[in-house]
């Protein structure tokens, strides 16, 4: 097992991977969607949350992550000693009606295709993804954490209509409405996902590249009255089966997965590790469950962390660990300060568990 850090696109310096080489890290998985671009509601510093308006404006629609760009980026963080395990998330500007199977679902496609090449080109093995309508929305924050540290949670369901030109809570076109999201059933957007999966799948797996999902955050059956499709524990054994592949593995989120109302998460961990189908792992904690949950000091939550790491060492998980959110600490570097918290927390853990046999 390794030990990661999650690094938004903003953070892709020589700083920032210092900082995680300084923590012990190996590896990094990195976000090339800017959440924040032109966000008023989304305070950059921390996780992204943002208003109904969404985080921010989506990327360039024509313009996909080169393998030029991708390799400098690979290159800059093997100076540190840092491999890039991951690319977390596609832009909305790239997939927007693959989500919403709209006009230019197939052109669209075509460009996963080629943004999946470059990023096997450049040696990065893996991409996570969220396959969501409404994206990760409906989130509040607040003092939750152990002392009256800054964290996000839930408070109840959100189900404010999303308006048209806000995809996975970005907004891909140049104004938001008139109008909202056009409806879909469960069934619709299993059967997109399935396209998805189909079409990309196949590139991915001769472009030694695996596809990564991540559960829906909040897991909420809807959000924004629209569908979910991972928001129990077992739903990730359908999306499994929805298409046989080694490509089509899962970013384990212990937070989320934790977070739903059903189902053991040793026994899931147990199953989808023992699959081999854990690609990477959000390694944070929660206390409740939706609509009423809160994010946690790693070592505060509900989840036996060190249980998790034991089922993962026996299962022979060989990938990384990133601490994926952590409340902000009171000092002149929240993020930092909680990040650095997390990453000793489980260097410990991984240190233990490796004098095991
Ligand atoms: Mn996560």
């Amino acid at each position: 097992m390794k030990l990661g850090l999650g690094l938004y696109r903003h953070q892709l310096d020589d700083a920032h991977f210092q900082f995680a080489a300084q923590a012990g890290c190996t590896a990094l998985v990195i976000h090339l969607v800017d959440y924040f671009n032109q966000a008023k509601g989304n305070k950059i510093g921390d996780q992204p949350t943002g208003d109904l308006h969404g985080w921010g404006r989506a990327g360039d629609p024509d313009r996909l992550w080169d393998t030029e760009m991708l390799q400098d980026i690979v290159a800059r963080a093997k100076g540190h000693g840092l491999e890039i395990a991951a690319i977390e998330n596609f832009d909305p500007a790239h997939w927007h009606d693959v989500l919403l199977d709209g006009p230019r679902k197939a052109e669209q496609l075509e460009k996963l295709k080629t943004i999946v090449r470059n990023v096997g080109a450049a040696g990065i093995p893996c991409i996570g993804y969220n396959f969501s309508l409404a994206g990760v929305a409906g989130r509040t924050r607040g003092t939750y954490a152990r002392g009256r540290a800054e964290a996000v949670g839930m408070e109840g369901p959100v189900d404010d209509p999303v308006p048209a030109g806000l995809v996975w809570n970005m907004q891909v076109a140049d104004k938001l409405g008139p109008g909202q999201m056009p409806p879909c059933t469960p069934e619709q957007l299993w059967s997109r996902l399935q396209d998805f999966l189909a079409a990309v799948l196949p590139v991915a797996e001769a472009s030694g590249v695996t596809l990564a999902a991540h559960p829906d955050d909040p897991p909420m059956p809807t959000i924004r009255g629209t569908p979910r499709l991972v928001y129990q524990p077992s739903l990730y054994q359908k999306l499994i089966d929805l298409a046989p592949s080694p490509a089509n593995q899962l970013e384990y989120c212990l937070g989320s997965l934790a977070e739903m109302t059903e189902d053991n998460l040793y026994d899931c961990t147990e199953s989808y590790a023992q699959q081999g189908k854990i690609a990477y792992v959000h390694f944070r904690n929660v206390r409740g469950k939706v609509p009423h949950y809160k994010e946690t000091f790693v070592d505060d939550g509900e989840i036996d962390m060190p249980r998790i790491v034991e089922i993962l060492h026996r299962h022979n998980f060989q990938g990384v660990l990133i601490p994926d959110h952590a409340p902000q600490m009171t000092c002149g570097a929240p993020w930092h300060a909680g990040m650095a918290f997390a990453l000793g927390y489980m260097r410990a853990l991984l240190q233990t568990i490796a004098k095991q046999p």
